[in-house]
């Protein structure tokens, strides 16, 4: 009975096909983020906490503002200092506190992602020479599609004097 089958019922699937296989060959323009661009974000109160210079490790904080209109994930910070760089969540288990690797953040259109002691914070694993106080070092972020940004991170004792404020 395949011989009665309309012509149009055969078409439809080819064409759906079609489409589906320009879609993948020309992706929207309207994407995100494309590998060579910046990601629209600005980055303030970056800083990185001092530590003696016999400790290994220390964290960076700051706060990501996402100034586009495309929802970011980010997926990775890196710098040259630090062996390892990874993003860390604080939780509470038990009364104690714990810090659980972040594989990704999402940061909104339009919104906001802290990093800040006592939360969230990118932890820097394996310094590789002492801190000095007033030192600025380049972070560099990395966002799922290839955005990326980089921003310096000063070393301070206890962050921009803001910070403290109420
Ligand atoms: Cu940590």
């Amino acid at each position: 009975m395949a011989q009665n089958i309309p012509p149009t019922d055969i078409r439809a699937p080819v064409f759906a096909a079609l489409f589906i296989v320009s879609q993948l060959l020309f992706p929207s323009p309207t994407r995100a983020d494309s590998p060579d661009e910046p990601a629209s974000v600005n980055i303030s109160q970056a800083w990185i906490r001092l530590v003696p210079p016999v400790a290994r490790t220390t964290a960076a904080y700051g706060t990501l503002q996402n100034t586009g209109n495309s929802d970011l994930t980010l997926i990775s910070v890196s710098s040259g200092l630090a062996e390892f760089t990874e993003m860390h969540a604080t939780l509470e288990d038990h009364g104690m506190m714990k810090m659980r690797l972040q594989e990704q953040l999402s940061l909104p259109a339009q919104g906001e992602l802290k990093f800040a002691p006592g939360g969230l914070h990118i932890m820097m694993k394996g310094l590789k020479q002492p801190l000095i106080p007033g030192q600025k070092v380049p972070l560099d972020f990395y966002f799922l599609g290839g955005g990326h940004i980089t921003q310096l991170f000063e070393v301070s004792a206890n962050g921009p004097a803001i910070q403290t404020m109420p």
